[in-house]
């Protein structure tokens, strides 16, 4: 393809995160490897083997994978020639506990959307959080050399940074990419051990977020909470003690190119068919898609009351509109997910029971998790996106929603709340979930809209996340990377 930003000869970039891109365990044939869901792992494999890095990541799952992974090298197909090294750290229950379930997705997470009132926080979270960080910050440093490159991912990590100063040579150059929103400093100063994040993060020398408001929002709690630190505003920089810390916004994007390829390549009009039979949309029923993790940021039973509220206004749409709902299992040890995957059925079946008839439902709700070729399939042929967030950092189903618009028609209903919105809201239908006549109202519009509008706002939508695709994310990631090494930055 085109160019890429050359980081240096010699350098390697270990990249850092709490999942895995593959995971290996024992199967009836030997070794089996399947890959967690997820567009950043996916994205983020191509890059590693294209700039021949390595990875770390927990090795959630099979203990068993420890000993076939001994070679600690991946490769998939497995004579593919641009493997990579895969380290896994390996964790105890009562680490995955507190580091995972605990701090990154009680304290953090809740912190960082706002939901101050799911925080839950105790000192073992804590004490696990700062031990995997030591973890990780001990299996990093046996892999770095001289001017390297360390690229961590998300809030699992947020002490990491500063730990590695004492564990890697001065030279090396610390980036991390933070997924999920930053959030004012009136919010983040409800968390507990807060400072210890701020001071853990700028270890960095590069620190990436994917809106401009985070980014303003990190340097406002920086400002807030570290006395001893000075921002440039301006230069979006953070001098402290320690050095330098760049915070600059960069936001991920999806691969629109195989997306597109994907919805249209082979028996593309087949596989819809079979779609639509499996979940029992009749011919002329029009479809809205929803595809999220189960997650109460998601703002899911948000979207259930909205099309609740469609069928009692527009009566014409009883029959002729379903919802397909995918739902992804996810963090189901933490009472709060559970509570909202109960939530989601229970409205689900309220709505179906009001206004199903023989031969159609409402909506139709499934935890199946969809090959890629089905779901971007789906997209391409479902008549509305519907993408409803409390909060959400960015969103990649709002993208990936519009990649796969092959027909240009389809409709994007976007919460105001997504950092998405950001980038694409100004061509989408913008609702705030909460306001359930609002949402409805947009649906009905996404519903109505003449075709005309919908290709010219749809092929709006599709430049502008061309504009920002996965392969832009890592040039302008890694541009930053190799200008910060040229100043001299690292270390
Ligand atoms: P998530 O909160 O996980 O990511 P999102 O950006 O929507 O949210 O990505 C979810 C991914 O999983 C999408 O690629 C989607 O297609 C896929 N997926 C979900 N359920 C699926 C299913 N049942 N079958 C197949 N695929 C499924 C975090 C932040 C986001 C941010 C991303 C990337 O919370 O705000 O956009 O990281 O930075």
């Amino acid at each position: 393809g085109t160019e890429r930003p050359t980081i240096g000869e010699g350098v390697e970039v270990v990249v850092v995160s709490n999942r895995q891109p593959y995971r290996h365990s024992w199967g009836d044939n030997g070794i089996e490897v399947d890959r967690p869901t997820g567009g950043l792992t996916a994205g983020l494999d191509t890059v590693v083997r294209r700039i021949e890095g390595s990875w770390i990541a927990w090795g959630d799952g099979d203990a068993d994978a420890e000993a076939v992974d001994e070679h600690d090298r991946v490769s998939v197909p497995p004579d593919a020639e641009d493997g990579y090294p895969l380290r896994r750290v390996w964790l105890t229950e009562d680490q995955v506990d507190g580091y995972y379930y605990g701090f990154s997705n009680r304290v953090l997470w809740p912190i960082c959307h706002g939901a101050l009132t799911r925080v839950h926080s105790e000192s073992e979270y804590w004490e696990a959080y700062e031990a995997v960080n030591e973890r990780f910050a001990d299996a990093v440093g046996e892999r770095v050399g001289r001017g390297d490159v360390v690229w961590l991912q998300d809030y699992h990590f947020g002490l990491l940074p500063q730990m590695l100063r004492s564990r890697v040579p001065e030279d090396v150059l610390v980036t991390h990419f933070w997924h999920i929103p930053w959030p004012g400093w009136d919010t983040f100063r409800a968390c507990p051990h807060g400072s210890e994040v701020l001071r853990g993060l700028l270890g960095n020398d590069l620190f990436v977020v994917h809106t401009e408001r985070y980014r303003q929002n990190f340097l406002d709690c920086v400002e807030a909470a570290i006395p001893d630190a000075v921002v440039d505003r301006a230069a979006g920089r953070v001098f402290h003690e320690d050095g330098v810390t760049t915070v600059e916004a960069y936001p991920l994007g999806v691969d629109t190119e195989r997306i597109l390829e994907l919805a249209t390549d082979g028996d593309a009009d087949e596989r819809w068919r079979r779609i639509r039979s499996r979940y029992g949309i009749g011919e002329g029923v029009r479809v809205g898609v929803g595809v999220d993790r189960l997650d109460y940021t998601k703002g899911i039973p948000q979207r259930i009351d909205a099309v609740e509220r469609l069928l009692e206004r527009h009566p014409e749409c009883r029959g002729t509109f379903t919802l397909v709902q995918i739902g992804s299992e996810s963090r189901s040890r933490i009472p709060a997910y559970r509570e909202l995957q109960t939530a989601v059925v229970e409205g689900v079946n309220r709505v179906n029971a009001r206004f199903r008839t023989d031969d159609w439902r409402p909506i139709v709700y499934t935890t199946d998790r969809l090959s890629d070729r089905e779901l971007y399939t789906l997209y391409r042929n479902a008549d509305v996106g519907v993408v409803s967030p409390i909060r959400d950092g960015m969103n990649l189903v709002a993208q990936e929603y519009v990649a796969a618009q092959a027909d240009g028609n389809g409709v994007l209903v976007l919460s105001r709340q997504a950092g998405a919105h950001d980038l694409i809201g100004e061509d989408a239908v913008s609702i705030t979930p909460q306001d359930t006549d609002e949402f409805a109202g947009a649906l009905h519009a996404a519903l109505t809209m003449p075709e005309e509008r919908r290709r010219e706002r749809m092929g709006a939508l599709v430049e502008t996340c061309r504009s920002f695709d996965t392969e832009v994310w890592i040039e302008d990631v890694l541009g930053s990377v190799a200008r910060l090494r040229e100043e001299g930055h690292g270390g």
